[in-house]
């Protein structure tokens, strides 16, 4: 179900439980910024989920607390595990869900990052 409201950060969401360590993941990298891991339901040969170590819901709160230096860290970790990946040649989708209508299911922002094969137009 997707989120309903872009509200208040619920600290107990599956992304904040992943960044305590309570709950595993399949570690691709992490910084001070973000954290990447593979999706535990892939949709693509490769799918990666990138999430700031900030406390996201969604882009809106890049700029009501989003320092710039953790907004660039979380870009630049988008760029560097892309590059690891092996896609910066082949190309790749990021795509980033929002809200009721985005199709946002965890309230802790992440970007979905889509590779390995063609990927059509879009996804859905
Ligand atoms: P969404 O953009 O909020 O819809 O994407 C959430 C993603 O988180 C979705 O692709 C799930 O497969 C993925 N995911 C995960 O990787 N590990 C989890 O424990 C849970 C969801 I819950």
């Amino acid at each position: 179900m997707a989120v309903k409201g872009l509200g208040e950060y619920d600290d107990q969401n599956v992304f904040a439980r992943i960044l305590r360590g309570e709950i595993p993941c399949k570690k691709i990298y992490e910084d001070e910024w973000a954290l990447a891991f593979h999706d535990i339901s892939p949709q693509a040969p490769i799918h990666v989920l990138v999430i700031p170590k900030g406390k996201w819901i969604s882009v809106a709160d890049f700029s009501s607390h989003g320092s710039t230096d953790e907004v660039a860290g979380f870009w630049r970790v988008v760029a560097h595990v892309a590059k690891k990946l092996g896609l910066w040649e082949s190309g790749y989708r990021l795509v980033a869900n929002m809200g009721e209508h985005g199709g946002q299911e965890v309230p802790h922002f992440h970007v979905h990052l889509f590779g390995g094969r063609p990927l059509g137009r879009m996804l859905e």
